[in-house]
């Protein structure tokens, strides 16, 4: 008999600290007005004393307490993030220590902002050829990546986990998907370059590890090819989609992508207001929230689309019923 993934449960965490707009503006040259207008991000969480691994540790436990499951029941875990502690260990492996998962399997994925989706179709898969249980997180710490002193880019990020339980079940949930990359457009949103000190390396660069940007690159990016993804995914499906959950870069984009697709607004949901963008942690914190307070239902009554984009460039939509 085939099997399918279906998303069971949802989990998140955010370090406590909260940074205000106003904060921002003492040290840097910036206001609230000026964040708020162009962003629509009002505050996000940083971390003091924890790493990514901390927080996808939490968002894990989190998981497991809400679901009754114990970390000996999964057969796999997997992490998407672009700031993990270490190059090795994974995030993903460090969970595995921190919620006793002695039978999983466990691997980071990088795929940036897109890496939550990516991550979700291939644990789906996993779960279609024969594994019953796994977690699949998107956690971050970009505040140790960002350039304090740029203000165009600092303002912009703010750090948090969140995640999935996926188990089998005997019908589908996960009803179409389009992943996409195009690595020419890599040098539009750039982090954590890390220099050869070795003493056989004669190149030197001017390529730093911060996090940078080209705006309007990857805004213009958005309105093209990431517009056309979920137009695609949608025609060629012919379903009506009752929520989208894009990755939370800026409000502006996800106002302009509705008026783009012809899809009405409120069916897009947002929450950049209190997390910043979170990377590939933010859609799987829309996603808890949406369940948490009620928008959205695991019971195979909604469906719902959900798109990742950002460095790479990467790409997606799934398009499921919850
Ligand atoms: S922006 O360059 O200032 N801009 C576009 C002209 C104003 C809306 C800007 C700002 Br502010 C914040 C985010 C973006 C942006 O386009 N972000 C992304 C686009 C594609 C993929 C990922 C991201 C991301 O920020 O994560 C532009």
């Amino acid at each position: 008999m085939s099997q399918y993934g279906k998303i069971t449960c949802t989990g998140s965490y955010l370090p406590a600290k909260q940074v205000t707009n106003d904060e921002l503006s003492k040290f840097m040259d910036t206001s609230d007005e000026w964040i708020r207008s162009r962003t629509g991000i009002q505050s996000r969480h940083v971390v003091t004393d924890e790493n990514t691994s901390d927080l996808c540790t939490k968002a894990a436990q989190n998981i497991l307490k809400k679901s009754g499951y114990t970390g000996d029941s999964l057969d796999f875990i997997i992490v998407a993030t672009i700031t993990p502690d270490y190059q090795m260990p994974s995030v993903a492996c460090q969970v595995q220590a921190g919620i006793k998962a002695d039978n999983a399997f466990a691997f980071d994925i990088s795929a940036a902002c897109s890496g939550f989706v990516y991550g979700l179709s291939l644990g789906e898969k996993m779960i279609r050829s024969g594994y019953k249980r796994g977690i699949v997180l998107g956690g971050e710490t970009l505040s140790k990546v960002l350039d304090w002193k740029d203000r165009s880019s600092a303002v912009l990020f703010g750090d948090g986990a969140g995640g999935v339980l996926l188990e089998a079940d005997e019908s589908p949930h996960f009803l179409a998907e389009k992943l996409q990359s195009d690595g020419t457009r890599g040098g539009s949103l750039t982090s954590g370059f890390r220099e050869n000190k070795s003493p056989f390396y004669d190149e030197s660069t001017e390529e730093t590890a911060w996090l940078k940007m080209n705006g309007r690159a990857i805004f213009d990016f958005t309105m093209s090819d990431v517009a056309k993804n979920i137009r695609q995914v949608l025609d060629e499906n012919s379903v009506q989609a009752d929520y989208f959950l894009l990755h939370q870069a800026n409000v502006r984009i996800i106002d302009k992508l509705a008026r783009k697709l012809k899809i009405p607004r409120e069916k897009f949901l947002t929450n950049m207001d209190k997390y910043g963008n979170t990377s590939g942690a933010s859609i799987p914190i829309l996603l808890d929230e949406a369940v948490t307070n009620g928008t959205l239902k695991l019971d195979s009554t909604q469906n719902v689309v959900l798109t990742g984009f950002g460095g790479g460039l990467t790409w997606g939509t799934l398009l499921l019923t919850l």
